[in-house]
């Protein structure tokens, strides 16, 4: 009976519709950190406000409508004599050494509460600087972590390497045992005991490495996929590699730098550097990371919105979007999931 038949069908669409709502929402945390002592450019403390003006929850909320977000504002943190002190007897060859440490402590603590309330969290900077704080409160969260640094640049000076002073050329030097002994005066240990196993660190994008850095990484056996490698196997042998390399029972903290894409889609940034990668290369590492399901952290930093033309900045935040986007949730292949739409159009015979 033709009745019975649409009943049937008309049951069917029912039932997948009731799976399809049945995933269960995902709780996203935002904070932004506005800090900018990293390095010596003002500007880069406008992104977190830049990227929600250009409709940064919007563009996360049409990425998966499962997504529930949630936005904790700007964070706020204060120096005090302790850190000062440090900074004046040991650190004072550093940049704004004590102000790194106070807002990389309230980052730490932000960045477990928002584990606590939320799936996942999003970082936006600010300069890479706070890459210690984000992935250092994530670390004490959940300490078995891999983390997957996207950037032109290594970050893994000592402060005895420096050359510029910059501390954002050195927040993966405060994540990893073998280098925390460096630090031996920021007491990190006291705040941060987690720290990050070198063989659960990838790099991708490199392509202006300091000679020390170069030592460090290859004395550590740390790998890293620079430009040169990326153009010898491409981006789906890099993908594949950097996710045998890590821990499959692991969660992952992806640290996206800007300056990773190459500047003519991401000019607005501090320490811009050419021949980096694709919007496109960008794109299919962020969704490969994704896919694995695994990836708890994410940070995005380093857009400048005080440097290069109105037109610079556009592309920078846009490309940026576009990588956030990719990240939590969107597929160029289409959307897999939808809960409102009427799978009758076709007609009963379909
Ligand atoms: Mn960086």
């Amino acid at each position: 009976m033709w009745w019975t038949r649409q009943m049937a069908v008309a049951s069917r669409c029912q039932l997948q519709r009731a799976l399809s709502t049945a995933t269960s929402p995902h709780h996203l945390g935002i904070i932004g950190v506005p800090f900018a002592k990293g390095q010596s450019k003002q500007g880069v403390e406008l992104a977190p406000d830049l990227l929600r003006q250009n409709k940064l929850r919007q563009v996360l909320q049409s990425s998966d409508e499962r997504l529930i977000i949630t936005d904790y504002g700007n964070l706020q943190y204060a120096v005090d004599e302790t850190l000062l002190q440090q900074q004046r007897q040991h650190y004072h060859h550093i940049r704004n050494y004590a102000d790194f440490m106070a807002c990389n402590l309230a980052l730490i603590k932000q960045v477990q509460q928002m584990l606590q309330q939320n799936a996942q969290f999003l970082t936006i900077g600010g300069d890479h600087a706070i890459g210690f704080g984000s992935v250092a409160g994530h670390l004490q969260h959940t300490p078995n972590l891999s983390l997957v640094w996207i950037d032109a640049h290594a970050d893994i000076n000592l402060h005895s390497t420096s050359q510029s002073g910059n501390i954002h050329g050195m927040p993966v030097s405060f994540l990893l045992q073998q280098l925390r002994g460096t630090w031996q005066h920021a007491a990190i240990d006291d705040i941060a005991p987690n720290c990050l196993p070198k063989d659960q660190l990838v790099y991708i994008g490199l392509r202006d490495i300091d000679p020390y850095e170069a030592f460090i990484l290859n004395k550590f056996g740390i790998r890293y996929y620079a430009m040169d490698s990326i153009d010898r196997v491409g981006v789906p042998k890099i993908i594949e590699m950097t996710l045998d390399a890590l821990n499959p029972a692991n969660k992952i903290h992806v640290s996206f730098d800007i300056d990773a894409l190459d500047s003519n889609v991401a000019p607005s940034t501090g320490t811009a550097v050419r021949g980096g990668l694709t919007l496109r290369e960008g794109i299919s590492i962020v969704e490969a990371l994704r896919d694995t399901k695994r990836v708890q952290g994410m940070d995005l930093v380093e857009i400048n919105p005080k440097l290069g033309s109105e037109r610079d900045v556009r592309t920078t935040v846009d490309s940026g979007l576009e990588i956030l986007k990719s990240m939590f949730g969107y597929r160029r292949s289409g959307a897999r999931y939808y809960s409102n739409l009427d799978t009758n159009i076709l007609g009963h015979e379909q």
